[in-house]
């Protein structure tokens, strides 16, 4: 990207400084960004100190292969012992792990770190009794329960690595990833509760099974729903009841430890091409990366603070952020099993209120959806409680950041955007809480002990104002260590953009303003070229979205033949608007008026669809490919990772009333 890249973005001038009452007592203070530069190793062994480690290490860092690193070198630790059994040995097991909240109303329960542990410990024997042994994988395909979080820390207590597979994905997504890390026994439910009713599990797994040739051996099924099961049944002799293996299973199991370098789990993505690529975390640095974040950016405070996060156990923010992270604090979390809007649309703000919330993580697709549905529902519960509040997964739009920031929290609270992703294992651009003064749209700058940059074609760093590649420079130890059975993929994908300087090329584009703050652009393949302007889709959809009459939007560069690419916007708009029964070529024009004086004519959409849903992963990411697919008048492509897959064909059947 060059100077040429319009930007409305970089014209948002309103800052937010730290609260004082958080800024005198936060965890992270500012001298903290120039100890971790001076000497980054040492920053990070420092941090290492927040684990129990049975055996220290001898090195902190092995980069003498390069892109293959090793962290904490020598030393020995489980990750599970981290996680419980040293809060309940600390005096600390009445303390609750988890308030859990199943999705039918009154059906919830809070866990102990002393009961958690219990449960982990039956569910190691238990795995072993069905042959999980020390570095098998194993395959979890589970609602967000209890269990699900006690077999993930079970197979790091035995360390066999976990793949979690998201519960909403097809049987085919399993069978591949099954296949992919040979899983010789899969964990799933019966079921698990999705606006209002119980939604199967087990007949998938069944199909998955079937796909996988001969290698799974057990499935270990917990019963959630009690629903029927599905045309395949019940196998006798693969198929095991968890209330039958699990709950007769002795308590005591004597944990093993293993290297830091021993695999945590494979965490699957999708990459540009079909295949879906296996991140493989490691034990030591993980933690380290995923405790450290999770207190820093969280400002947590153990003793006091209630946190939640939104996200999918089945998703990495899941892993570092619901389970890892927190558990290695020995923090009180909120686990919900459901969708926002059962049995109505103020439940996660019923929640909230109900157990106290102080911290909150969420999306900012999330965020839209509760703008779109009105701040008057939010209005009646009582959110004081809130201190803090997080967002990922996506750039968040000035005008989302804003609603949340003042409907949410009260016009107080930080707002933390934090950029990361599964490759990268925890959060790596973020605001300090207590430090920084926030911009809203902008990551603001690597936290300390990471090294960021934005850099053009050439690998060399662009000056202030202008836009290019987010690179990271140096490694950190909750990097990913490969793919999973495919080191020339990892070395292609992430290391050989940038060779020559040794960066991980992120593929993201981003942009330094005047204060060398970073904004994140979408990914690089989601910039546009309109007549020779690079247009970014994050900031085309900001400036729809910052229209009072729009709730969501995304933008797609569609093939033209005068202009090489067109922007093409799908837009939902409030439900107010819906309502009144206006003509949409009116909003249309209107709204391309509005792009035009935000930006600049050349940003101007050659179209405007107003559709009722936009296309979204399980993870809240718009999938702009079949949007695109649309735009282009194509047959739309590839749905299975659809969060709904029924939502292209309520965009179709919309269009065809008039586009
Ligand atoms: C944690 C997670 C990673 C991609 C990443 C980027 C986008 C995540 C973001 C963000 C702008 C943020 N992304 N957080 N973009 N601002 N705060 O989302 O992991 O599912 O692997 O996705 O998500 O494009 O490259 P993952």
């Amino acid at each position: 990207m060059s100077e040429e890249t319009l930007s409305n973005l970089s014209r948002e001038e309103r800052r937010f400084a730290p609260p004082e009452a958080l800024a005198a007592e936060a965890n992270v203070t500012a001298d903290w960004y120039d100890k971790a530069a001076e000497d980054r190793v040492a920053f990070w062994a420092e941090q290492a100190g927040r684990l129990h480690w049975d055996q220290p290490w001898d090195r902190v860092l092995d980069w003498d292969d390069p892109p293959f690193a090793k962290w904490f070198v020598g030393g020995k630790l489980n990750a599970s012992v981290n996680c419980v059994d040293r809060h309940v040995d600390a005096g600390r097991g009445d303390k609750v792990a988890f308030h859990w909240v199943g999705e039918p109303e009154d059906d919830a329960r809070s866990i102990t770190y002393a009961e958690l542990k219990d449960e982990v410990c039956k569910a190691a024997n238990a795995l072993t009794e069905l042959g999980v042994r020390t570095g098998d994988r194993v395959a979890i395909y589970m609602p967000m329960i209890p269990e699900t979080v006690v077999t993930m820390l079970a197979c790091a207590r035995l360390g066999a690595p976990h793949t979690v597979v998201f519960g909403g994905f097809s049987a085919d997504a399993l069978a591949s990833r099954i296949v992919d890390c040979e899983a010789h026994v899969v964990v799933t439910a019966d079921g698990g509760y999705r606006r209002g009713a119980p939604s199967a599990l087990k007949p998938a797994v069944d199909e998955a099974v079937a796909k996988s040739g001969d290698v799974v051996r057990k499935v270990l099924v917990v019963r959630r729903t009690g629903q029927d099961l599905g045309d395949a049944g019940w196998d006798d002799t693969r198929d095991v009841w968890w209330h039958d293996a699990v709950d007769s299973a002795s308590a005591e199991h004597t944990p093993e430890s293993f290297d830091s370098e021993h695999p945590l789990y494979v965490m699957y993505t999708s990459g540009t091409t079909g295949k879906p690529k296996g991140i493989l975390h490691t034990t030591g640095g993980y933690l380290v990366g995923s405790a450290y974040t999770h207190w820093g950016i969280f400002d947590l405070k153990p003793e006091t603070d209630v946190y939640w996060c939104t996200a999918d156990i089945g998703w990495v923010t899941g892993h570092s952020y619901m389970v890892y992270g927190p558990l290695a604090n020995g923090t009180t979390s909120v686990m919900y099993e459901g969708t926002p809007d059962s049995p109505h649309k103020g439940r996660w703000w019923e929640i909230i209120e109900k157990y106290g919330v102080t911290l909150f993580y969420t999306a900012p697709t999330a965020i839209r959806t509760f703008m779109k549905w009105g701040s008057d529902i939010p209005a009646k519960f009582d959110l004081s409680s809130l201190r803090l509040l997080g967002s990922v997964g996506e750039p968040i739009n000035p005008e989302a950041y804003i609603w949340y920031r003042e409907t949410i929290g009260a016009g107080q609270t930080p707002v933390v955007d934090t950029w990361w992703q599964t490759e990268t294992g925890a959060i790596m651009i973020s605001p300090l809480p207590g430090v920084t003064h926030g911009k809203p749209g902008s990551a603001m700058k690597a936290i300390p002990g990471v090294a960021a940059d934005v850099v053009d074609d050439e690998g060399k760093p662009v000056p202030n104002g202008s836009g290019g590649f987010l690179v990271l420079t140096e490694p950190w130890p909750s990097m990913l260590r490969t793919l999973w059975g495919d080191d020339e993929r990892f070395k292609d994908t992430y290391w050989s953009r940038f060779r020559s300087q040794g960066y991980y090329f992120a593929g993201d584009g981003a942009k330094k303003d005047d204060d060398g703050d970073i904004w994140l652009l979408g990914r690089v393949d989601d910039v546009m070229n309109v007549s020779g302007h690079r247009l970014s889709t994050t900031e085309i959809e900001s400036a729809l979205v910052s229209h009072p009459k729009v709730a969501e939007a995304a933008v797609v560069g569609a093939a033209d033949e005068m202009t090489g690419q067109a922007v093409c916007a799908f837009v939902i708009l409030r439900d107010e608007v819906v309502g009144d029964g206006g003509d949409n070529a009116d909003i249309v024009a209107e709204l391309r008026t509005h792009v035009a004086k935000e930006i600049g004519a050349i940003a101007k959409p050659r179209q405007i669809m107003i559709v009722p849903e936009l296309p979204k992963t399980r993870s809240g990411k718009i999938m702009r490919r079949l949007l695109k697919d649309v735009a282009e008048d194509r047959q739309v492509g590839d749905v299975t990772t659809l969060a709904d897959s029924t939502v292209m064909d309520l965009i179709s059947s919309n269009l065809q009333g008039g586009k």
